[in-house]
């Protein structure tokens, strides 16, 4: 990992105790979920991929919150679009897709009801916000502008979390910000190698007052992974073979646990965008 300055990270933000998830893959993914490029899936695939993230997270024992497979809402297994949770505030977004935007719904009534969280809404109606395109470094909030996500919709991130400065990544090519990146413990920042993903890395250095240590990955895809309690949920040997090889000597076994995402990648879908992690009150 590299770094040059060296910053204190604070580990409070992600110190998290609650996962929403969804209990199951609809069998509407197969035919109907968004995917930038068409590609046939396996509906059973997905499902026992889908079981293996629910069992990673149980082993880390966090607390479960579900939400229940919709048919209307092939795109429902994503929760992670659907809100930013950061210290017990609740952004509900404005997913930019059509078909996803009532996914929502039963996300902000889990959050309130269930999860305690103080749920914020975006007043807008021109925003749209992907909770894809949102990396909180635990120091502050990045946002891409995407196809998906927009400058009123990085705005709206501004006023719900007005303790935190927000900076805007241009976004090309990749479906989201978190496509290529994510945060791999407090202050590592683990990164994909493309072009893309350099230019974002760019813009972040020189946005960012903090001196992340980066990680960074021969592959995109293996940027995305999952950090909570401690453990490291990330890609396996067979799909990233490179960037596997990158985890297990920078982090310990006995923290890692490799996820098979290789059907559901084929509708674009990543590690972190299966759950929202949350500090659900005691
Ligand atoms: C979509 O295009 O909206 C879904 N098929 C994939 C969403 C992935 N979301 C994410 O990475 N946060």
């Amino acid at each position: 990992m590299s770094s040059s300055k060296c910053t204190k990270f604070r580990t409070e933000p992600f110190e998290y105790n609650a996962a929403l998830v969804c209990r199951d893959v609809p069998a509407s993914l197969a035919a109907h979920a968004l995917r930038r490029e068409w590609s046939e899936v396996d509906l059973q695939v997905t499902r026992d991929e889908q079981a293996g993230y629910l069992a990673a997270l149980r082993k880390v024992d966090v607390e479960f919150a579900v939400v229940e497979p919709n048919e209307e809402f092939p795109d429902c297994v994503f929760v992670e679009d659907c809100a930013v949770v950061v210290e017990g505030r609740a952004l509900i977004t404005r997913p930019c897709a059509a078909s996803r935007r009532k996914e929502v719904d039963e996300i902000r009534r889990i959050l309130r009801d269930d999860l305690r969280q103080k749920i914020y809404e975006i007043e807008d109606a021109d925003a749209t916000l992907d909770g894809g395109d949102v990396l909180f470094t635990g120091e502050e909030f990045f946002v891409g502008i995407s196809k998906r996500t927009n400058s009123q919709g990085a705005m709206a991130l501004a006023k719900a979390f007005p303790n935190y400065s927000v900076s805007s990544i241009k976004i090309t090519d990749q479906l989201h910000l978190k496509s290529m990146m994510s945060m791999a413990g407090p202050g590592i920042l683990a990164i994909g190698r493309s072009k893309e993903a350099k230019s974002a890395l760019q813009q972040i250095l020189q946005k960012s007052n903090f001196d992340y240590c980066t990680l960074t990955l021969p592959d995109d895809e293996a940027a995305n992974c999952v950090y909570v309690k401690g453990f490291l949920l990330h890609c396996t040997k067979q799909e990233y073979p490179e960037s596997y090889k990158v985890f297990e000597e920078k982090f310990p076994n006995d923290v890692r646990i490799p996820i098979p995402n290789s059907e559901l990648h084929k509708v674009d879908g990543g590690l972190t965008c299966r759950c929202i992690l949350v500090q659900k009150p005691f």
